[in-house]
């Protein structure tokens, strides 16, 4: 029988789980499916954990993710196509859940189609190897609650770790004895800790924004973030600015780009991830930057070096759940003969299509016109629900048009599903003054 390996039960490790239930349900026989997964529970980084640094058993923790944290775009724009909100919660819900809320939504699928028990869970994969004679794979795993490692045979690999999990941390001239606390956006957790402080961030993406507006809205006496390239732009409130670049600190003074300095009290380093995968040798592991068309991935999910290696949710990303599902569907389509593989020079052109259209995008608008043409490339190939891309892509602009207006109160709107049609009601308080984050306050009419 065929085995296939799965390597994380987040988000995208579970579109992969359900892609081959589905196909199951419908009546064909699929492969053996193995999921491995490191943590003790599935859902990936929304399966919240107070830990940083290392866990229970020595592992890196994986989670990213912090208390009060609430969806950054509107649900609509990630609905699974086979699965909707409204049947999950059994009403229509607001736009923009906080993180307790979409976990409970992810694990109600895959909880729906019985599929934990292919999940060995606090069980992480130690290394991948493959074999050019029997074009196998081996997978060593260790079963951290044993205390086991053993090693199984597959004849496919998915690889669906994550890549924001592993910080990128640059070095700050001063930073060693800076007088204050140093931290990267993976070990942030709780903003409250940053009440009544002047805190400073570096970068200008999604965690800087978000982790900046957290503190600001929990009480941080001033909020200061640092560009490297260029400012995030919106219209802040008066205790929260922009600066150039940090280019030193000294006790509690940091320094910028343009000669101007400011006393902080904690520095948080919000610069990216790293795709790390120190579980894959050479001639297995990705090397990509965090980008739109992500390197060495024929349709964003082959490894162009070994066609039996199927990597989901590796792009940056506008669309995540149900790009996450077009793409395992897409992967169990090519594993179950669905799909034939053209030849590789094929597959090298469709390659460069995209890399040479990624390489002209200009603005958020361009980047999600494009993440939305390559799902409905994909898309077009599998059985998965059709849904409305343009609608998503157009919710998408939505979003960017209520940030731009007003980046403390964008999660107040509300936007219809493109899965039900049905239009989402308002939330009962405005974000700003929402402190408690959990589901029952969320879901209370
Ligand atoms: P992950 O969720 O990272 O899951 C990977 C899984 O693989 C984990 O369970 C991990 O334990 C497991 N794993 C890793 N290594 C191993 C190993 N060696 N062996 C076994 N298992 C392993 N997206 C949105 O759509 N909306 C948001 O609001 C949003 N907010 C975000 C906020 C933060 C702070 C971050 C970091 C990301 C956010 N994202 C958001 C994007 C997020 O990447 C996706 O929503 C989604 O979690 C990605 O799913 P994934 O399965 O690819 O990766
Ligand atoms: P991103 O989106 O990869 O952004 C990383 C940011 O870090 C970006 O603004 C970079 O600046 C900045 N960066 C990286 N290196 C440096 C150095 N050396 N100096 C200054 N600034 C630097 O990561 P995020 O954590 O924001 O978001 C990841 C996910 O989490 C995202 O999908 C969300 O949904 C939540 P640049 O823009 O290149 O100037």
């Amino acid at each position: 029988m065929t085995r296939v390996a799965v390597i994380g039960a987040g988000p995208s490790g579970l579109a992969q789980l359900r892609a081959f239930q589905s196909a199951a349900k419908k009546g064909a026989d699929i492969p053996e499916v193995v999921c491995f997964e490191k943590q003790a529970d599935w859902g990936g980084l929304w399966n919240y954990t107070w830990r940083t640094g290392l866990d229970e058993y020595g592992e890196p923790v994986h989670g990213s993710m912090y208390r009060y944290l609430w969806s950054n775009g509107p649900k609509e724009c990630l609905e699974f196509a086979d699965y909707s909100f409204e049947e999950h919660f059994g009403k229509p819900i607001a736009s923009y859940p906080p993180r307790a809320v979409l976990w409970d939504y992810i694990k109600g699928r895959v909880e729906k189609a019985d599929v934990r028990k292919w999940v060995r869970f606090s069980t992480p994969v130690r290394m991948v190897r493959f074999d050019e004679e029997t074009k196998k794979f081996t997978v060593t795993a260790h079963d951290r609650t044993q205390d086991r490692m053993y090693d199984e045979v597959f004849d496919y690999v998915v690889v669906a770790s994550g890549h924001f999990s592993t910080p990128n941390v640059p070095y700050f001239e001063g930073v060693k004895t800076f007088n204050g606390r140093v931290l990267h956006a993976h070990d942030f957790r709780d903003a409250l800790e940053f009440k009544g402080k002047d805190v400073l961030l570096v970068g200008r993406s999604y965690s800087a924004e978000d982790i900046g507006s957290q503190c600001w809205k929990y009480g941080a006496k001033s909020v200061t973030t640092s560009y490297r390239s260029k400012p995030m732009g919106f219209k802040w409130p008066a205790n929260f600015e922009e600066r150039p670049l940090l280019t030193r600190l000294e006790n509690k003074t940091a320094y910028f780009a343009d000669g101007s300095s400011k006393d902080v009290d904690a520095l948080i380093l919000c610069t990216g991830y790293q795709h790390h995968f120190p579980f894959l040798p050479d001639d297995l592991r990705l090397k990509t930057a965090n980008r739109l068309w992500a390197d060495h991935l024929y349709k964003g999910v082959i490894f162009d070096k070994n066609p039996q290696l199927f990597y989901i949710g590796m792009q940056d990303q506008f669309y995540t759940f149900n790009m996450f599902d077009v793409q395992a569907w897409w992967a169990r389509d090519v594993i179950m003969g669905r799909i034939k593989l053209p030849p590789e020079s094929e597959l090298q052109a469709n390659f460069d299509k995209w890399r040479a259209r990624e390489e002209t995008l200009e603005d958020a608008e361009q980047m999600i016109w494009y993440q939305g043409d390559y799902v409905k490339e994909l898309l077009a190939e599998t059985d998965y629900p059709s849904f409305d891309i343009e609608g998503t892509n157009k919710t998408f602009m939505e979003w960017e048009h209520h940030k731009a207006e007003n980046i403390m109160g964008f999660r107040d709107h509300a936007y219809r599903s493109l899965m039900t049609g049905t239009m989402s009601p308002t939330h009962h308080t405005p974000w700003v003054d929402a402190l408690d984050d959990s589901m029952e306050e969320y879901l209370r009419n």
